[in-house]
């Protein structure tokens, strides 16, 4: 059985030393990881089984519908475990994929398949959703919408053909499980690599409360009871954002905008729902943080990922300057600034200049918080200790980066036209702690119906106090009712702002569109978009 078998590096490559390592196959092999025993966390890159090259079989789950006939199978196999974890001085008891946090970073090719077997040891049930990727409707991870959870010691195959390029994650999509320790990062190498660098490093960047504040659904159970005077339960540990909400007789929308008219305001700094004991790099606190090694005179590309559940980060490295050249896995014209603003859900790819020798923080700060996350750059031949921190270096008052912001670098040679034009709106608010689409609260909602093929806009009107990342599966989008608007599976609207989203429908299915904010989705800002 090679494809049961399970191979990691024992300590992160860079690209290169990756595919040379890979060349003469010296790897370093590991069995599984162990069920409830203490995990590494540090980030490691497992490999898959030698590529295939027959045709992929049909996933147990759904019919396969490739795009192109796929040349090789990555085959990987992830146990989802009930783990215990060192994060700083706590030690705490969580859900994790390989006893590891993150999950393991799967690696798969622009074309290829990507096979997973998901064998499901937790107590209760489970799934992967394969987040930006747009899959076969099968194979997305939604449960009861496009597959029933896989239970308690069972396993599922998912299977599918990877038609992009990028970096992407992967997490589960079952009530506030993302909040314990189920994600991971997906990276998808491109048939031909057009982006020039020397080494990469992916970070992964989470809010961390589980064993530590209790639990998510304890936190959950706070942020409902808060709304309703009802303060009677469990640790108070977990300090809230004082009654928000929607605002009282609000009809208009002032100041609200679309692209080009936001593309030069900088976001408020937005104090979140819930303030995180930890946050955290790669599964490392700011007293132990994950550390990457640097050269001078090289160009490092950093994946940011953030797969936190609740928190907007805003993240510089200090000491340099960021080019960013990606959101969600798509080329954009690059752009140059200081820091940049990533939302739950959103992926920022940035080219490093390596020309400043020395130890220094990466930070990510946790917006609106006096908390950051932490990771650390060393330069090769720098044996100092890293200066002290602080949560908000100069660098993060400097040249902001954020979505709106962004052009991609393959624009539309025409304006898009639409089919259909529906307004959204998103309603909520902390008073009661129900956040809506369109005055509806998920379950209980109506499908969006689409026809296969139409032409999409969205106005999504944001009639809150508070930001939303609204993502939509299966498809991408275009941002800013422009031709040059960025591509994007995920976008952050801020409060009292309007933004416009074009797709095409071309993705048959039932497919997800919610807010990332997990606690906004779990009480009911998602809707299921019907395209038949
Ligand atoms: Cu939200």
């Amino acid at each position: 059985m090679r494809n049961s078998q399970l191979f990691f590096t024992s300590r992160r490559f860079t690209r290169r030393a990756t595919l040379s390592l890979f060349g003469v196959g010296v790897l370093t092999t590991v069995l599984a990881a162990c069920r409830q025993s203490p995990a590494t966390n540090t980030a490691q890159t497992i490999t898959p089984t030698t590529p295939s090259a027959q045709p992929t079989a049909g996933p147990s789950g759904g019919t396969l519908t490739p795009t192109a006939s796929p040349t090789a199978v990555r085959a990987y196999r992830v146990e989802t475990v009930v783990s215990e974890l060192e994060l700083g001085s706590h030690r705490v008891r969580t859900f994790t994929y390989n006893g590891q946090l993150p999950g393991p970073e799967l690696r798969v090719r622009e074309g290829e398949a990507l096979r997973v077997v998901v064998d499901n040891r937790l107590p209760e049930p489970t799934t992967i959703h394969w987040h930006g990727i747009p899959v076969p409707n099968a194979m997305d991870g939604v449960p009861d919408v496009t597959q029933p959870a896989i239970a308690p010691g069972t396993q599922f195959t998912y299977e599918f053909v990877v038609p992009v390029a990028g970096t992407y994650f992967y997490h589960t999509h079952v009530g506030l499980q993302l909040d314990r320790g189920l994600y991971g990062a997906l990276i998808v190498e491109p048939r031909q690599e057009t982006l020039s660098y020397d080494r990469e490093v992916t970070l992964v960047l989470d809010d961390w409360l589980d064993g530590i504040a209790g639990t998510p659904e304890d936190a959950l159970r706070q942020l409902v009871g808060a709304g309703h005077g009802d303060h009677g339960m469990g640790q108070n540990t977990m300090p809230m954002t004082p009654g928000m909400g929607t605002m009282p007789g609000m009809g208009t929308m002032p100041g609200m905008g679309t692209m080009p008219g936001m593309a030069g305001g900088s976001p408020q700094e937005l104090t979140p729902d819930l303030v995180y004991p930890l946050y955290l790099i790669n599964g490392r606190s700011v007293d132990a943080p994950f550390e990457f090694a640097g050269k001078r005179g090289e160009l490092l590309r950093l994946r940011l990922i953030n797969a936190a559940s609740a928190t907007i980060f805003r993240v510089a490295l200090v000491g340099h300057r960021l080019r960013l050249v990606q959101v969600d896995g798509q080329p954009i014209e690059p752009l140059e600034g200081d820091a940049l603003r990533i939302g739950m859900g959103e992926r920022y790819d940035v080219l490093v200049q390596l020309d400043n020798p020395g130890v220094w923080p990466l930070v990510a700060w946790a917006e609106g918080t006096d908390a950051t996350a932490l990771a650390v750059l060393r330069y090769e031949g720098s044996s100092g200790s890293l200066s002290p921190v602080t949560t908000r270096p100069s660098e993060l008052a400097g040249e902001l980066l954020h979505g709106l912001r962004v052009r991609s670098a393959n624009a539309e040679s025409a304006p898009f036209t639409p089919d259909l034009e529906l307004p959204v709106v998103l309603s909520g608010g902390m008073g009661q702690y129900v956040w809506t689409i369109d005055g509806q609260a998920y379950p209980n909602a109506e499908p969006i119906r689409v026809k296969l093929g139409q032409r999409v806009r969205f106005r999504l009107q944001n009639m809150t106090t508070m930001p939303h990342p609204m993502h939509l599966h299966g498809h991408f989008f275009r941002v800013g009712q422009s031709p040059q608007g960025a591509l994007r599976d995920t976008v952050l609207i801020d409060p009292m702002q309007e933004v416009t989203i074009d797709w095409v429908a071309d993705n048959p299915g039932h497919w997800a569109f919610h807010c990332h904010h997990l606690y906004h989705q779990e009480t009911g800002m998602m809707r299921i978009i019907e395209v038949s």
